[in-house]
């Protein structure tokens, strides 16, 4: 008799923890209705479940997008910009990376001319020249490809110096 009994109790105990599962598994379908894993069924796994998986439906940074991505930007440096007046140039001296164009502006209102040293030949840095001189607003790019220190000095006006160095 106690033995029927208490394997009675223990039916109703298993009852009982069937049906706080079921009331409990209705509460978390009846929250996560929209895409609710049905197979899914424990609780603290569910509710981490959706919180991970809707974030990832709007693709931020989806790599199946891959046409769309913002062009990174390429390894080759921006030009460095020298200034040139009948003051000199501005900056003077600059060191650069192997690759990088320097851009040489006439800012001045008389023709302007950047070459390599040593004037009047210009064989230093070869091609460093800009063959003639700039006017007011132009300007001339050159883009040094050798570690090389080049000093350099207007072609018009050879006691403005300046110095390029290759790195
Ligand atoms: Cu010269």
């Amino acid at each position: 008799m106690d033995t029927q009994k208490k394997s009675a109790n223990i039916i109703i105990l298993i009852i009982g923890v069937l049906a706080v599962a079921v009331i409990g598994a209705y509460f978390i379908y009846s929250r996560d209705f929209v895409e609710a894993p049905r197979n899914q069924v424990p609780p603290a796994s569910s509710f981490d479940a959706p919180l991970k998986t809707t974030p990832l439906a709007p693709p931020a940074s989806a790599p199946q997008s891959g046409k769309s991505q913002p062009a990174p930007p390429p390894p080759s440096p921006k030009p460095i910009i020298i200034e040139m007046t009948l003051q000199g140039f501005s900056p003077a001296s600059v060191t650069v990376p192997v690759g990088t164009t320097v851009r040489f502006v006439n800012r001045d209102s008389v023709g302007l001319w950047p070459a390599s040293d040593l004037h009047p030949t210009h064989g230093i840095c070869p091609g460093f020249d800009s063959q003639g001189p700039l006017g007011p607003g132009e300007t001339y790019e050159f883009t040094f490809t050798a570690a090389k220190t080049c000093p350099m000095h207007d072609h018009l006006h050879p006691s403005l110096r300046g110095v390029v160095v290759v790195e």
